[in-house]
């Protein structure tokens, strides 16, 4: 076997090709990025991936070992394939063929297995990469206004408009003004759109302090913590509790009768940590559990995308999801790329990541995250511009997040181009895509893990 297909936990978690023999370098830092990849593999230096695996042999032939059922892990060993699951009976498959066909031929057995959803264009404006947690209900209703006749399909709230995490209660402005606001947008023709992460709690917020019966608890008793953010840590809930689940029902109807029908559902993963569930079950099937309460409560018609979410288990349930990290305004952060970790925000691991997992949108929508429009805000070359549009154009999935009325004449009239594209986007071969006419060759984009490693030493 000359390369390995190393598939990422979830969205943020890093995807690609590596070579079988070659030790990983664990994500380090475990505090801060504790929720970057599967807690359980994630110290480990022998390679592994999530759900499955691939490896191509000298002669270019593929072989594909997959589960169709979540909780699975494949690690290549002496030029084979082995498989391990959660699940006491899981089904797997075994694909061989040339590279780029077995990836196609797993997708539809998983579509078959686990069922597709819905396939409709998005094309996003999200508040986060503009307001982050500064967003106001004033802001938005601005950005409905310069949204004017641009063709987006929703506009979205993200992460900022809520009380804390675990309080999915309005703050500031927003409060007792969520129904209005709603309301504004599907005025406008879109789908209102808000963030919320159900599955966690952070440490101080009213729910793990009142509810702490909800939290996920580790062999000792003690919360799980499923990583730092927000100014402290932030913990796992047990999804598999009733009451837990409850609460959870009862946050999304609460969303949903407020007039939200696009739900960004963010830190999934955090359903599928490792702890010692009320009822046992494998954490990933733990976690289909807690997104079966979400999709019950939200109504079929309701759109969910998936983030930061284990990217087999939601199949089926989610619309669509992201499967990439975070973009940026810049290309890398040369002090995470020093200690090795490819988890982090900036264009060059989402590029890397997403462009590793467009096989998946035969099965699940593809969100690979936004596109910079406003110059004045990025400092991304003209060519990773490029490469992100043609993101946007291959997955039908357009995310923006600038603030529309700072656009200058030049960057609107791009932005209504790529709203309004209906592209011509061919696979060539793995990895290398025509769009439109150019060809967009995403490993030679983004270089390798070593070279970016080299470049900051
Ligand atoms: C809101 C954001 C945006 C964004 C999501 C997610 O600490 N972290 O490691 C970390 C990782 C990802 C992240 C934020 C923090 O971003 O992907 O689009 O919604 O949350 O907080």
């Amino acid at each position: 076997m000359t390369s390995f297909y190393r598939h990422g936990w979830h969205s943020w978690s890093p995807t690609g090709w590596v070579t079988p023999e070659e030790p990983v370098q664990p994500i380090p830092d475990r505090g801060r990025r504790l929720g970057h990849d599967d807690p359980v593999f994630a110290s480990e230096i022998d390679v592994s991936g999530s759900g499955f695996g691939v490896g191509v042999a000298e002669d270019g032939l593929a072989v594909l070992l997959g589960s169709l059922d979540p909780g699975a892990r494949v690690r290549p060993a002496n030029g084979r394939l082995v498989g391990q699951s959660e699940l006491d009976d899981p089904q797997w498959v075994t694909i061989l063929g040339p590279v780029d066909e077995v990836f196609s031929a797993y997708a539809k057995e998983l579509g078959s297995h686990l069922g597709i959803r819905q396939r409709e264009r998005q094309r996003v404006w999200c508040s986060w990469y503009s307001y982050y947690e500064d967003v106001t209900a004033r802001a938005i209703e601005d950005e409905i206004r310069a949204a004017g006749d641009l063709a987006f399909d929703v506009i979205q709230v993200d992460d900022g408009w809520q009380v804390g995490i675990g309080d999915w209660t309005p703050a500031d402005d927003f409060s007792g003004r969520m129904p209005e606001l709603a309301a504004r947008i599907s005025d406008s023709g879109r789908r209102a759109g808000i963030w919320l992460a159900p599955f966690i709690a952070s440490s101080d917020s009213a729910l793990a302090t009142a509810r702490p019966e909800m939290l996920l608890r580790d062999g000792s008793g003690n919360p799980v913590t499923a990583g730092i953010n927000w100014g402290g840590p932030y913990f796992a809930l047990d999804v598999t509790r009733s009451d837990t689940q409850g609460y959870i029902g009862s946050v999304i109807t609460e969303v949903r009768s407020w007039g939200f029908d696009y739900l960004k559902l963010d830190f999934l993963y955090a359903a599928a940590f490792p702890g010692a569930h009320a009822q046992p079950n494998a954490r990933e099937m733990a976690y289909r559990q807690g997104l079966s309460v979400v999709r019950e409560a939200a109504g079929d018609d309701c759109y969910l995308l998936a983030c930061g979410a284990p990217i087999i288990a939601s199949i089926g349930l989610a619309d669509g999801i992201r499967i990439g990290p975070d973009i940026a305004e810049f290309w890398h952060d040369p002090e995470l790329t020093a200690i090795g970790d490819f988890s982090g925000r900036g264009a060059r691991n989402a590029i890397a990541t997403s462009s590793q997992r467009l096989w998946l949108r035969d099965v699940i929508d593809v969100d690979p995250d936004v596109v910079y429009f406003d110059e004045s805000e990025h400092r991304l070359e003209e060519t990773t511009v490029d490469a992100l549009i043609a993101l946007a154009k291959i997955t039908n999935f357009t995310s923006v997040s600038d603030r529309l009325a700072e656009l200058s004449n030049n960057e609107r009239h791009r932005l209504a181009t790529l709203l309004d594209a209906e592209p011509n986007v061919e696979r060539q071969r793995l990895g290398v895509w025509s769009v439109d006419g150019d060809t967009f060759d995403f490993p030679a984009i983004v270089g390798s893990d070593a070279d970016l490693a080299r470049s900051v030493k």
